[in-house]
Formats: structure tokens, C-alpha cells, sequence
């Protein structure tokens, strides 16, 4: 509800910023849109299966994955319009696209080990994790160190500045809770912390919430002060 909320607050105050930032605006909306939705299917599961005592695990993997596949290059896209015009290029914008599908791609490869148990194409659950660490690394990477981080540097706008500093904090903070998650899986580094495990969507949840709907107000504050 918080995420359809979000939505509903940013497609309407849309309308009362500079139509530079319409765009960037409209993405925040699409993207607890499709939590949103994402959301509403997962809760139908939940129901649907609830037995009473597996009630915290039932929910399905492929809802996340595939919310986070449209979200997470949707938020590069953010970063992408936020140093447009600081010249980003689009190439900077297709890399990070990049390191969210390896990201993504590999975790999910990984879920998909850890619930059947056994190794795919020669990787264990751990492994995946790995891979897929690499990608959050080259995101890292991109904003505090590569063209991403230079374009801010270079930005003269100090709100731009000020946005993109908090927008990564997003990336290095609040993603980490969802590979903190998934070391509670089977046969990962955590897996032994059992009370971590039976409320990881819990966990979950609020991290989308902070990531997505927190991630949004930055870019409407941002619009809301820039000329
Ligand atoms: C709105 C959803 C967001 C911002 C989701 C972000 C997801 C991640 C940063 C996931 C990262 C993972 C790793 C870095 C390693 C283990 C596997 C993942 C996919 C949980």
C-alpha cells in the first residue's frame, strides 16, 4: 500500500516540477508501480498458501527477481537522468544496466541452488553469490569511483550534487540488506541464524520500502528545488 501510495504521490506531483525533471519524476512513480504490483502478487501467494506454520517462507523467489530486474535498471536510469546534464552517456547508463542484470541473474541462479540443494553449472549457492557480488561491485564502483562519481564532481548544480550523494548511499547502505538475506540461505554463510531466515521478507520488505519509495523522495526533492 506504501509502495501504491508512493506512486499515486509521485505521477500527481509530477506535474508541479521543471519539465527537466518530468521524466526522473515519472521513473520514481514506475518503479513502486511495479512494487507495487509485485507486491499485490506476492501477498496473493502468501494467502493462498498459508498453513500456519511455514507462513513467513511462503513466498515465491521469481516475484523478486523479476520486480527487481525492472526496478534496479530503472533506478540506473535515474542516476542516467540525474548526470544528463552534467553529460552523461549513454554508455555509463548501458554498464550499469549491465552489472544489475549480472547482479541479478547470477542471485537468482543462486536461490534456485539453494532451494534444489545441489550445484548448477558447477557453482553452489555460495558461488553465485560471488558472481553476483561482482556486479553490485561494478555499480559501487561506477558511482563512487567511475564516470558516474566525475560527472557529479563536475556538476555546478550543488542540488545534482547533493541528490546523487544520497541516491548512492542508497546502492551501498540499504542494498546491502539483500545480500545480507541471501547469506541466510541454506548452505551460506549465515545459514545457521534461523530467526534472520524465517523473517528474511520481512526484512525484505522494509528494504524495498526504504530503497524504492526512500530512493524516489530524493529525486522529487531534488525536482522540487531544482530550477
Ligand atoms: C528495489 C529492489 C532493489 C534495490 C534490489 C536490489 C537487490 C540487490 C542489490 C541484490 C543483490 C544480491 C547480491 C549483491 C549478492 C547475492 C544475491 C543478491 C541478488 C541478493
Amino acid at each position: 500500500m506504501a509502495m501504491f501510495a508512493a506512486s499515486v504521490f509521485f505521477f500527481f506531483e509530477r506535474a508541479t516540477v521543471s519539465d527537466k525533471w518530468k521524466l526522473s519524476l515519472l521513473i520514481s512513480g514506475l518503479i513502486t508501480t511495479i512494487a507495487a504490483a509485485h507486491y499485490w502478487y506476492m501477498r496473493e501467494f502468501w494467502v493462498t498458501t498459508f498453513t500456519g506454520n511455514n507462513a513467513s517462507v511462503a513466498s515465491p523467489t521469481e516475484f523478486r527477481y523479476i520486480d527487481w530486474l525492472l526496478t534496479v535498471p530503472l533506478m540506473c536510469v535515474e542516476f542516467y537522468l540525474l548526470l544528463r546534464a552534467a553529460g552523461a552517456s549513454i554508455n555509463m547508463l548501458w554498464r550499469l544496466v549491465a552489472y544489475s542484470v549480472l547482479m541479478l541473474a547470477a542471485g537468482y541462479i543462486g536461490e534456485l541452488s539453494a532451494e534444489r540443494g545441489q550445484a548448477i553449472r558447477g557453482f553452489e549457492n555460495f558461488g553465485w553469490g560471488v558472481i553476483s557480488t561482482i556486479g553490485w561491485a561494478g555499480i559501487v564502483y561506477e558511482i563512487f569511483f567511475g564516470e558516474a562519481k566525475q560527472l557529479a564532481d563536475g556538476s555546478s548544480d550543488a542540488n545534482v550534487r547533493h541528490a546523487f550523494n544520497l541516491l548512492r548511499g542508497f546502492v551501498l547502505i540499504g542494498w546491502a540488506i539483500y545480500p545480507i538475506g541471501y547469506m541466510t540461505l541454506p548452505g551460506n554463510v549465515l545459514s545457521g541464524s534461523t530467526e534472520l531466515a524465517a523473517n528474511m521478507n520481512v526484512v525484505y520488505n522494509i528494504g524495498d520500502a526504504v530503497n524504492k519509495i526512500g530512493f524516489g523522495l530524493v529525486v522529487w526533492n531534488l525536482a522540487k528545488r531544482g530550477k
